[in-house]
């Protein structure tokens, strides 16, 4: 229920509902408040949760209008990454949504896993193309035909790009916003360079961006890993990624991945340098890719029955300020008590906005930036004028604290650190109260039940995550190998595999997923 909280007042004085009527019916008819539960409905409560204005339906399946609420949290993240690899020497480039079937298929071997999702134009106006052309779902066959061209001798190496774009992938499974769409914006790095150790060594430095877009913007844990032999990037030598975990439905979400390609790609689009002795050497190739998944991956994680919860570091507006007038106050000193604290924030690089509608109440208000997620409020009513003071709320926990108006900013940058960092930590528990290290088969099936997060003893072959996947087949989906984390714990001597009971080589990450 988002009811009003906060002082106690008179609600929806001055709603669009007009006075007199019942809580219930003020929810219908001005949508506030979410109708379902996380934990009675979590499919129904995360629809809801994103149409509060992360979303737009649209009328194809799969696809979804990002409305600014959740453009501005991917152009925060995009700004940090984009720093960062620059920093890398990563250069940004762009290359056409259209790929001539030709080069498509000239890489069968990964391609053909993937044809079912590609999405062909066929027709301008009325009449056939003569040749169809595919819409990129990732941009390998699209860039490295040029990657051949560009790079001739060792002094073209590393070359190292990166762009910003959409994608287009017709998946047939459950659409959700965010998590699986049919086009998604993203952005994809491909880089070569002469010798593996480099490419080693970027594979890691961009996975641990990775990490600090999820740890440190939108304060959900990840765990760092290898990917399987069964769920690397086909195309490639190994895959590496982040993976989350959703407690509420028991999934593990593959965060972002960050690949080395090894020789492959260079063999077939015959990427070849010249080295310092003139021999024709392959290079050595990276990808890598974190997409608009990540702020579905934010909304599960942190959202509550009351809507959103931005972390501070990614939300537009950190602090939203609410004049709180009565009957007989001051009402324009209130108003100008809230300019004054907007302006002040704003100065100190807080993202900070007042809600001066005159045609809600302070109680909608509240819901209604509660439903937005919005970390802080701040609300100012004719005591707070009289004492010089604020009323801040946090979004996070509740806690309510009156702070001298002297000392706003610091006490709002103090707060909005806190807020980032107890939403961080509280997911961290929540996570970590689902881990389940198990070590035979009947305690794996009864963690799945259980949507625990996995981590078993495995003999790390192909053919046996195949059978699990086959043993455990059913309406919610198969379990299989989420990663092997970086981090692994001590395996003893003779620790046998928990499902072919070989010698088990590593401790591995397994779940359902998304
Ligand atoms: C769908 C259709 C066609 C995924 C696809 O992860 C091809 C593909 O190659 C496809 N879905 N993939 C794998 C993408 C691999 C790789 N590409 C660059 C990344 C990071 C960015």
């Amino acid at each position: 229920m988002a009811g009003p909280s906060g002082k106690k007042e008179k609600v929806d004085k001055a709603g669009p509902s007009g006075g007199g009527k019942k809580k219930k019916d003020v929810k219908k008819e001005t949508g506030l408040g979410l109708s379902v539960k996380k934990d009675e409905n979590f499919g129904e409560w995360y629809s809801e949760v994103c149409k509060h204005e992360m979303i737009e339906y649209y009328d194809i399946s799969g696809c979804y209008i990002l409305r600014p609420w959740s453009m501005a949290i991917w152009e925060i993240m995009q700004t940090f990454f984009d720093a960062e690899i620059k920093k890398m020497k990563v250069k940004n480039c762009y290359f056409p949504l259209f790929v001539s079937p030709g080069v498509l298929e000239k890489e069968k071997d990964h391609i053909e896993g993937f044809a079912p999702e590609v999405a062909w134009v066929t027709k301008s106006g009325k009449s056939d193309l003569e040749v169809p052309i595919a819409i990129r779902p990732t941009s390998e066959t699209v860039m490295y035909p040029y990657y051949s061209k560009w790079i001739r001798g060792h002094r073209d190496l590393p070359l190292k790009l990166n762009q910003w774009c959409n994608v287009v992938r017709w998946e047939f499974s459950n659409p959700t916003p965010f998590i699986r769409s049919r086009e998604f914006l993203w952005q994809e790095g491909h880089t070569a360079f002469a010798t593996k150790e480099e490419a080693d060594e970027e594979v890691l430095q961009i996975l641990e961006l990775y990490r600090r877009i999820y740890e440190e913007y939108l304060a959900v844990p990840v765990v760092k890993g290898m990917k399987s032999e069964n769920e690397k990037f086909a195309g490639g030598l190994y895959t590496t990624s982040v993976e989350a975990f959703i407690p509420n439905t028991g999934r593990g979400v593959q965060g972002a991945t960050s690949h080395c390609l090894g020789q492959n790609f260079a063999k077939m689009f015959e990427i070849r340098y010249e080295d310092e002795e003139g021999k024709r050497e392959m290079v050595w190739q990276n990808s890598w890719a974190y997409s608009t998944r990540t702020i579905g991956v934010m909304i599960m994680t942190h959202g509550d029955d009351k809507g959103l919860i931005l972390p501070p570091k990614v939300a537009s507006v950190q602090v939203v300020v609410i004049p709180v007038p009565y009957k007989d106050a001051n009402t324009q000193g209130i108003f100008d008590a809230c300019t004054a604290t907007v302006s002040a924030l704003s100065e100190a690089g807080i993202r900070a906005e007042e809600d001066l509608r005159d045609n809600y109440s302070p109680g909608w208000k509240y819901s209604n930036w509660e439903m937005k997620g919005v970390p802080l409020r701040i609300e100012i009513g004719p005591r707070d004028l009289e004492n010089d003071q604020v009323r801040t709320v946090r979004r996070d926990n509740g806690v309510k604290e009156d702070i001298p108006r002297g000392s706003l900013v610091e006490h709002v940058k103090e707060l909005l650190e806190k807020i980032q960092q107890n939403m961080y930590e509280v997911a961290r528990q929540k996570r970590e109260a689902c881990v389940q290290e198990i070590r035979t088969w009947d305690e794996f099936i009864s963690a799945l039940n259980q949507k625990k997060l996995i981590l078993a003893p495995w003999c790390d072959e192909e053919e046996v995550e195949r059978d699990v996947k086959a043993r455990t087949k059913g309406e919610t989906g198969a379990a299989k190998t989420l990663c092997s984390p970086f981090e692994q714990p001590e395996l003893p001597e003779g620790t046998l595999c928990f499902a072919s009971g070989k010698p088990a080589k590593k401790w591995t990450y397994w779940g359902r997923s998304y």
